[in-house]
């Protein structure tokens, strides 16, 4: 089955996508996602100008070989560019399988592990009664965990607080459509000093059931993230996630020798040996990696194998810059693997849901992929053409003094 065409199309309906489209003599087509948020327009390049001349003859069917293929060839070795643009290759030759032999991609993995796949939303507000409320409307939503971030006394604007959005469903969205980066502000003595306090505001309201995260956003260091993870292991939260720098595998650590609170990392890594030292030494709980930034199916699951070895389960990223064709590959992924933990789901704008017609469902907490053959995922690209790209930056953060840091 000779692939055809491929095709790259970039489109911004409420926020900027990439898609590679790949289609078979047959007339098969598969979908990948290769959106990688604030800098898309590098991953289209790489796929039309390095990736696409490349593809055309292959056999479709030939998945791991055409894998191994760009990985290999390419030589420079990771990053994440590269490592989109083959999870998108990856994950359209899967939804052509799948679609070829009339299965959802689940099927083709193993067949369903379990019933539906829980998933966790975000709320947020820049005070308690604003973050109780955001908290009602997640439960309302049918949301059974809950991803808990505040504003800080004394900074301004702090990652992952919503922001009301045009078109967004709710409402945060860290790329902005601005000339320049915006910037914000940070304290983390501040940051250390409040936030066990909200933890503490929530479960006295929500009980002690209710499933709680929290995102660090790599902005402590480790004797920082070890004193945050004790402080808050009185409100027994799912995990915390990116307490620390992701790519210095070693400050985890440290985090673990003071903390039992569970730790997850891993949405900006992409590939399995970023997680070397962390899985081999127990030093995480739950992987983070996206499947559109990762080498797509292939390479997550592989990773996801290695993880299970330890005990280490799946928290597979899933912000609104994964495409829902992003999404549809980890439900299926998911529903699938045996040590799935929990999946991040922010829901798409309807905007976004005009140009990506999906199968999968929320239910009561849980998602699924839906039964369509392939990924289940339909790109109108009449719609899609309506909504030309708009440059956006992801903000930068800076410290009182003007220093920078993360974010
Ligand atoms: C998360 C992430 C995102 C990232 C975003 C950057 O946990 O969902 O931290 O919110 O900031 O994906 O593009
Ligand atoms: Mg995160």
């Amino acid at each position: 089955m000779q692939i055809a065409a491929a095709e790259v199309i970039v489109t911004s309906p409420g926020r900027n996508f990439v898609t590679l489209k790949i289609t078979t003599e047959d007339g098969i087509t598969g979908l990948g996602d290769a959106t990688l948020n604030g800098r898309e327009l590098s991953v289209a390049s790489y796929l039309t100008d390095h990736v696409v001349p490349l593809l055309l003859g292959r056999d479709a069917h030939r998945i791991e070989d055409t894998w191994q293929y760009l990985y290999r060839s390419a030589y420079w070795r990771r990053g994440p560019v590269t490592m989109a643009a083959i999870a998108a290759v990856d994950v359209a030759l899967w939804d052509i399988k799948a679609k070829a032999a009339g299965m959802p991609l689940y099927q083709l993995l193993g067949g369903a592990s379990r019933n539906g796949i829980m998933a966790y939303g975000h709320a947020s507000g820049r005070d308690l009664p604003e973050l109780f409320d955001s908290v009602r409307k997640h439960l309302a939503l049918g949301f059974r965990s809950i991803r808990i971030q505040t504003s800080v006394p004394g900074i301004d604007a702090v990652y992952g607080v919503a922001a009301v959005t045009e078109g967004a469903r709710y409402d945060y969205e860290p790329a902005r459509r601005t000339p320049l980066p915006v910037e914000e502000d940070w304290d983390t003595r501040a940051y250390l000093r409040h936030l066990p306090g909200v933890f503490e505001a929530v479960r006295n309201e929500f009980g002690p059931e209710l499933p709680l995260l929290h995102d660090g956003h790599h902005r402590m260091t480790p004797i920082q993230a070890a004193r945050l993870g004790r402080d808050l292991e009185p409100y027994d939260l799912f995990w915390l996630e990116d307490c620390t720098p992701a790519e210095n595998q070693d400050a985890l650590r440290l985090v673990r020798q003071h903390t039992t609170t569970p730790l997850a990392i891993g949405e900006v890594f992409n590939t399995v040996w970023d997680y070397q030292t962390l899985i081999r030494e127990q030093l995480i709980d739950y992987v983070r990696s996206a499947v559109t930034h990762t080498g797509g199916i292939t390479a997550m699951r592989k990773l996801l194998d290695f993880a299970a070895q330890y005990q280490i389960k799946s928290g597979i990223h899933g912000p609104t810059d994964i495409s829902p064709v992003g999404m549809a590959a980890a439900l299926h992924l998911d529903l699938a693997i045996h040590n799935f933990g929990i999946q991040e789901y922010m829901q798409h704008s309807p905007l976004t849901d005009e140009v990506f017609r999906q199968s999968f469902t929320f239910t009561d907490g849980y998602l699924h992929p839906g039964e369509q053959p392939g990924l289940g995922v339909e790109l109108d690209e009449q719609a899609a053409a309506r909504f030309p790209y708009v440059a956006a930056y992801l903000p930068v953060n800076r410290l009182k003094d003007g220093t920078v840091h993360d974010w």
